[in-house]
């Protein structure tokens, strides 16, 4: 259809939102027959960049992008909105405990739910990518009782095309051969990233990498740290592959899985391999019909059982201090 899209995306102004709104705005996320119309929130110390990156916008000439408006207030930003990407988070500084993270997060995550359960359509599909995303996520729906709660999912999407890119390494094989990786639980260094029921070129990636202390030894530890390596090596955290990743999501909910395949994200629990009902957890996940589902009927060995439910067990401690707070 010939209809814009709104696309909210806030901490439009930081560098994902840097390397995000570009991509959006030449029909990446949507894809080349969507118009796009982009709302950025940011706070106010933050509109001025914006609006730089606005004028940016308008000197690519883009021919799907319909316009583009800049809010500092979270009602009006989510607006009308089709499809919000929470960028914008409270970093942990130094010095900074847990429960003070969650509780500057809160501030941030409890009034955008809101925001969107009053004004956005009928159709929002919600992805957070701000950091701790599993719990932002799971604070914004919580106040969006209006809204369906499976249209807030956390990106674990970046974790999912990094394991894709190292198994694919490891394995001397294109990246496009890997199929059927999962990233379970938190988008944090307890995340576990599962090659048991990959293939490589269709046949089980067990064949092609037999090796268990590179898995545990390596794959993994690699995987789940490699937001600390880049910033490391790069002297600032993941931008442009945080966006990409960020497309991906977006696009596959949109336009679906391909066949025989699936992909990671971080959705709400019904119950499924035992993750907590109403978690927001990272499963292996298919998009049909514009919805996303968990894979069923994989089989979880030992070994992959004790590494989701470590990383499952720290999205309850995490949502058990929101509702300490206060903040669900
Ligand atoms: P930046 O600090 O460059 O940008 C954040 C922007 O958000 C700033 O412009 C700030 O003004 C704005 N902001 C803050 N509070 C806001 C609010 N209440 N409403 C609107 N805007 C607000 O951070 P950047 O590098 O872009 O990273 C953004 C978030 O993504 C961080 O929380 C980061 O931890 C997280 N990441 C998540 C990843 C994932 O895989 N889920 C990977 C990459 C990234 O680390």
């Amino acid at each position: 259809s010939n209809t814009p899209v709104n696309v909210t995306v806030t901490g439009a102004a930081g560098q994902i939102g840097y390397a995000l709104l570009f991509r959006i705005a030449s029909g990446q996320l949507l894809g080349p027959d969507t118009p796009v119309k982009l709302r950025l929130l940011e706070i106010p110390q933050g509109v001025k960049a914006a609006e730089g990156t606005a004028m940016e916008l308008d000197d690519c000439a883009f021919p799907l992008l319909a316009g583009i408006d800049i809010f500092d207030e979270p009602n009006a930003g989510f607006e009308g909105a089709n499809v919000a990407l929470l960028v914008g988070a409270r970093p942990r500084t130094a010095g900074m405990e847990r429960g003070d993270l969650l509780s500057a997060n809160g501030g941030i995550f409890k009034p955008q739910g809101a925001a969107i359960n009053a004004g956005a359509a009928d159709d929002i599909r919600v992805l957070v990518v701000g950091n701790p995303a599993n719990t932002n996520a799971l604070i914004a729906q919580q106040h969006a009782p209006d809204v369906p709660a499976e249209r807030f999912t956390a990106m674990t999407r970046l974790d999912h095309n990094r394991a894709l890119s190292q198994l694919a390494k490891k394995a001397g094989v294109p990246v496009a051969e890997i199929t059927r990786l999962t990233i379970w639980g938190n988008h944090s260094a307890t995340q576990y990233p599962d090659i048991f029921h990959a293939e490589i070129a269709g046949r089980p990636a067990s064949d092609v990498v037999a090796d268990q202390a590179w898995l545990e030894g390596d794959f993994i530890p690699t995987v789940a740290k490699r937001g600390a390596a880049i910033i490391a090596a790069r002297g600032a955290s993941s931008a442009a592959s945080a966006a990409n990743a960020a497309v991906d999501h977006v696009f596959d909910w949109v336009n679906g899985t391909p066949e025989g395949d699936w992909t990671s994200a971080g959705i709400v629990s019904d119950g499924s391999y035992g993750v907590p009902e109403g978690l927001i957890s990272s499963f292996p996940v298919r998009s049909v019909g514009g919805r996303w589902e968990i894979v069923q009927g994989l089989d979880v060995d030992e070994f992959s059982r004790a590494r989701i439910d470590a990383s499952v067990a720290e999205l309850v401690e995490e949502r058990d201090a929101v509702r300490e707070l206060g903040l669900i």
